[in-house]
């Protein structure tokens, strides 16, 4: 075994170790693995990069949901990881493939969703000749940096041997701190190497969360005694973290309202006395004012993002100073972003709030007497704009009698899963959710075509509860080939499409601003598109629903919801823009010219 020089060369202690039985192929061995690590689940789109994996796959307990388009698969991985609180694994094809899987990637970094990404990518040996769908015009192999701006970590895989590291520090750095997607790249011949059986031994580390130490409990308890008007404001932190009964304990100890981002909702039961509902924009009017005159505001677990913020104007959601800001986050880098903030801590929601809420037992009790009925009247009062819509007989529908329906329909513990349009902003504003995590959406990227894929994700991973997903026929029409893999899957999902031949949201801004909808509208020779969107469904063999009229829409839903197959219910719906009692900046922005 050596050249006559008693030396093996590089290729013979290549073949002496193939034909050793301590090697197996690492895509064999990278699959042992993610079964080791309690992977379940896979979502993907084949390519010949990662073809060595799907072998290893299908021969495994792991299930691979192949989907029509990457976007689908990356957006139904975060769906599961939402609904299941489990990293999501997504695996796609290189170039076309991963730079398809991006905006789904992105939407999930965002919203702090752990993920981890597998990508398949060029041999390595072909690094610098520019093989077949190579991203490479800055550097040889180089389409791992498309992912650099909103991953956790990328990596790319450079020798075999770092395989099982790569992917260890994936898993563990996807769900640790502030969660997130994180990309190993592994040129393709990477997963047809041979690697010792003993390669991947490592597992991901056991990590304590950051607690609160108690000085700062103390900090906190004291200012929240003494606040005159204090309010609590949660982000989705509170609900990754399992938070909500630490944060009830807490909220009903000191009596303090709570108000809550978009990713908030559902921290509370929405009838909870001390609930203030969603700030910012889209929110309610009585959230946006006491938060607004509150003198101490304890946020937890959140952005203070610009949505929810009423673009930071001091006029409607915030104004800080003079209302002071304590500020409670898992991630560093957002303490003191937005606002000037008195008082930070870098913690786990639950931890945290676990600890406030226990010294708040021993403490003091502020006579807060009037807060909850200030409260109740405020929700009561914009209510009422809208009551009389939630039993609309007119058709098309009015988006609220839509939502009447389907809260009638949907178990409490059932999923409501949102796009972005008047589905993401009215739910967010005017649909009760009892259950935490039951309202799953897309915030921070608000990207259209997250509904309709993200379902597939949540009803796999709560396969015993119903998961409907909202959404307008924009986004159903930017990928209905989700109805296929509901078929391919057997997950039978509920689309619930809010027919407006249009980006209405967008085509609302536009008239509001413009006087037309330019460019926003689904036409056809000057007239109104329409599009048999559960005609579609039929053809992928899924259930189609076109609904004639309001009273059709609650036995559609009831039918569907009972039913063994995916359903997509077409509802046509006016056109009606979500109320804004807060501010967003864009509209100072726009100028109409000639
Ligand atoms: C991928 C993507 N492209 C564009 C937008 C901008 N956008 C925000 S809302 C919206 C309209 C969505 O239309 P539809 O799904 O029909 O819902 P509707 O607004 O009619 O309720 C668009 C295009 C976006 N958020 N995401």
């Amino acid at each position: 075994m050596n050249d006559g020089t008693g030396i093996a060369t590089i290729p013979q202690l290549a073949a002496a170790e193939k034909n050793s039985a301590s090697t197996r192929i690492a895509s064999y061995l990278l699959t042992d693995y993610l079964e080791q690590l309690g992977v379940e689940v896979i979502f993907g789109l084949c390519g010949h990069t990662v073809i060595a994996l799907l072998d290893a796959l299908g021969k495994s307990r792991i299930r691979f949901v192949s989907t029509r388009h990457e976007q689908v698969a990356a957006h139904a991985a975060d769906g599961y990881a939402r609904a299941s609180g489990k990293p999501g694994v997504l695996l796609t094809h290189l170039g076309p493939g991963i730079t398809n899987a991006a905006t789904g990637v992105a939407n999930a970094a965002l919203d702090s969703i752990p993920m981890v990404v597998i990508a398949g990518d060029v041999p390595s040996h072909f690094f610098g000749r520019h093989p077949h769908q190579e991203i490479n015009l800055h550097m040889d192999g180089d389409q791992f940096e498309v992912y650099r701006p909103f991953c956790k970590r990328i990596y790319r895989v450079d020798r075999p041997a770092d395989l099982p590291r790569v992917v260890e520090r994936a898993f563990h750095l996807s769900q640790s701190g502030r969660p997130g997607p994180v990309l190993v790249d592994v040129p393709m011949d990477i997963f047809s190497a041979d690697l010792p059986v003993d390669a991947f031994q490592k597992l991901p580390a056991p990590v304590a969360r950051p607690a609160i130490e108690p000085g700062a409990v103390s900090t906190i308890i004291q200012a929240l005694a003494e606040a005159e008007s204090p309010v609590i404001y949660v982000g989705g932190g509170v609900l990754s973290a399992g938070a909500t009964a630490e944060l009830a304990r807490l909220a009903e100890a000191f009596e303090i309202p709570v108000a809550h981002t978009l990713m908030g909702k559902g921290c509370m039961r929405e009838d909870h006395p001390l609930l203030l509902g969603m700030t910012g924009f889209w929110g309610t009017p009585i959230a946006n004012e006491m938060c607004r005159t509150a003198d101490l505001i304890l946020a937890v677990g959140t952005r203070l993002a610009e949505a929810s913020s009423s673009s930071w104007d001091p006029r409607f959601t915030f104004a800080i100073p003079p209302t002071r800001l304590m500020h409670i986050d898992i991630d560093p880098a957002e303490i003191g972003r937005n606002f000037p903030t008195e008082f930070g801590v870098v913690a786990d929601a639950k931890l945290a709030l676990g600890s406030l809420a226990e010294a708040a037992k021993a403490g003091y009790r502020p006579a807060r007497g009037g807060v909850r009925a200030r409260i109740a009247a405020g929700r009561r009062e914009f209510a009422e704009n809208w009551a009389h819509q939630r039993g609309s007989d007119q058709f098309p529908m009015r988006p609220e009698r839509i939502l009447a329906e389907l809260r009638a329909a949907v178990p409490e513990d059932g999923f409501i899963v949102t796009d972005v349009g008047w589905n993401k902003n009215g739910v967010g504003q005017q649909f009760p959710i009892t259950v935490p995590g039951t309202f799953i959406t897309p915030s921070g990227l608000a990207t259209m075509g997250f509904g309709p894929a993200a379902v597939l994700g949540v009803k796999m991973a709560q396969p015993s509860r119903a998961a409907v997903a909202l959404i307008g026929d924009g986004a159903f029409g930017s990928n209905p080939s989700v109805v296929a893999t509901a078929m391919e899957t057997n997950l039978p999902v509920v689309w619930v499409v809010m027919d407006n031949s249009a980006f209405g949201t967008i085509a609302g801004l536009e008239k509001m601003h413009y006087g037309w909808s330019f460019g926003c509208l689904f036409e056809r020779n000057g007239e109104t598109y329409t599009v048999d969107y559960a005609g579609i469904a039929r053809g992928f063999g899924a259930r189609g629903i076109a609904v004639q009229s309001a009273a059709e829409l609650g036995p559609a839903l009831k039918e569907a919801l009972a039913s063994s197959l995916p359903t997509v219910i077409q509802v046509p719906m006016e056109n009606a823009p979500t109320p804004t009692p807060g501010h967003w900046n864009i509209n100072d922005i726009y100028r109409l010219g000639s």
